[in-house]
C-alpha cells in the first residue's frame, strides 16, 4: 500500500466519485479523504472511507484539514463547466480561479508534495487547428470556462517554476461514465444519449449530427490521471496540462454505435447555445506528447465503450 495521504476536493462530481474509489484501492480507504460542498455524500462515497463537507472556496478550512491530516496530495476537482459557466461567467471565473490560486499558495506554504488540477479541451478556441490539435498551438478560448482553464494552466506552470510545486494536469476531453452523471458541460449529450436510449428508445440531441468532439471513457480518464500523478517528476517535461485523447465522434456516429445494440433507437437534433461552444473546440486531439513523456495509452474506443455503457446502465 502506498504511503500518501490524499485529499480530493469536489469529490461528489462525475470524475470525483470514480477517482476516489480508484485512489482508495491504491492508498487504502482511510488514507483518501473525499470532500464536497454537499452535506449528503454521493452514494458512491457513503460509508466507504472518510467524507468531509468542504467548500472549495474556503481556504481556511482547506488549510486546517491539510495540516491536521498531514495531507501529501490534493486533487482539486471543483469547477463550473462550459455550459453552466456561460450562464454566469463571473461566478465561473471566481470559483474556477480562486479555488486554484488559494490551493497553490497553501500547497507551497504547507509543503504539500503533489497537486492535481484538471484542465480541458476548452482551452482551445476557433482559431486553433481543429483536427489533431497539437499540444502547443494557438490558444484563444472563447468560453469563460476555457479562459479560466488556460489561465489556471499558466498559474500551475508559474508555481512550478517559481516555487518548485509539483502540480500536474490533463486537458480532459468529454468524459463518459455510467456510475455518475456529468453536470453543465457541452459534451454531456454523450452520456445522456445512453440513458435515454435505454429509458425511451430515442434522444433529442442539443448538438447537430456532424459535430465531432474528442471524448474518453471514464475508466481511461481515471487510469490516465493516476498514471500521470504516479509518473516520476523527471518525465513531466511540460508543466502546462497534457493533451489526452482516446476517440472522437459525432452525435450521428454514437447513435449508430447504439443501434448495434438497440436497432430501433432514434435520434433527432435541436442544437441550442451549446452548439456554438462545440463549434469552437477541437474535433480531435494529438496526444503524442503525453504518450512520449509518460506512456499514456487509451483502451476504450466507441464500440467498446458503447457495449460497456449499455451493459452497465441496463443492470443499474
Ligand atoms: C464540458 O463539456 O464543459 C467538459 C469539458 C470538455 O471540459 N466536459
Amino acid at each position: 500500500m502506498k504511503k500518501d495521504k490524499v485529499l480530493v476536493i469536489g469529490a461528489g462530481g462525475q470524475i470525483g466519485v470514480e477517482l476516489v474509489a480508484a485512489l482508495r484501492v491504491s492508498y487504502g480507504a482511510d488514507n483518501v479523504i473525499a470532500s464536497d460542498i454537499r452535506e449528503e455524500a454521493h452514494p458512491m462515497l457513503k460509508d466507504r472511507g472518510p467524507y468531509v463537507v468542504l467548500d472549495a472556496m474556503n481556504g481556511t478550512a482547506i488549510r486546517e484539514l491539510i495540516v491536521k491530516e498531514g495531507i501529501t496530495q490534493v486533487y482539486l476537482l471543483a469547477a463550473l463547466l462550459s455550459a453552466t459557466g456561460e450562464k454566469n461567467p463571473k461566478m465561473a471565473w471566481d470559483i474556477n480561479m480562486q479555488s486554484l490560486l488559494q490551493l497553490l499558495d497553501i500547497a507551497v506554504q504547507e509543503k504539500v508534495a503533489k497537486i492535481y488540477w484538471p484542465s480541458s479541451i476548452a482551452v482551445f478556441g476557433p482559431t486553433t487547428p481543429r483536427d489533431n490539435t497539437p499540444q502547443q498551438t494557438i490558444v484563444e478560448p472563447r468560453t469563460v470556462y476555457g479562459v479560466s482553464k488556460y489561465a489556471g494552466e499558466l498559474w500551475c506552470q508559474y508555481y512550478h517554476q517559481r516555487w518548485g510545486l509539483d502540480v500536474r494536469s490533463i486537458r480532459y476531453p468529454g468524459l463518459i461514465s455510467w456510475k455518475s452523471a456529468p453536470g453543465g458541460g457541452t459534451t454531456d449529450y454523450a452520456v445522456e444519449i445512453y440513458h435515454e436510449a435505454l429509458s425511451k428508445g430515442s434522444y433529442n440531441c442539443f448538438l447537430s449530427e456532424n459535430t465531432y468532439l474528442p471524448m474518453m471513457y471514464m475508466d481511461d480518464a481515471i487510469r490516465g490521471t493516476i498514471e500521470l500523478m504516479e509518473a516520476p517528476a523527471e518525465k513531466m517535461l511540460t508543466r502546462m496540462a497534457y493533451n489526452l485523447s482516446a476517440m472522437s465522434f459525432s452525435p450521428k456516429e454514437i447513435a449508430d454505435a447504439i443501434r448495434v445494440h438497440i436497432p430501433e433507437f432514434n435520434i433527432s437534433y435541436a442544437p441550442d447555445f451549446r452548439q456554438a461552444i462545440a463549434d469552437g473546440w477541437p474535433k480531435s486531439i494529438d496526444d503524442s506528447t503525453a504518450r512520449e513523456h509518460w506512456g499514456w495509452k487509451h483502451e476504450f474506443d466507441l464500440a467498446r465503450m458503447t457495449a460497456d455503457m449499455l451493459k452497465n446502465l441496463s443492470k443499474k
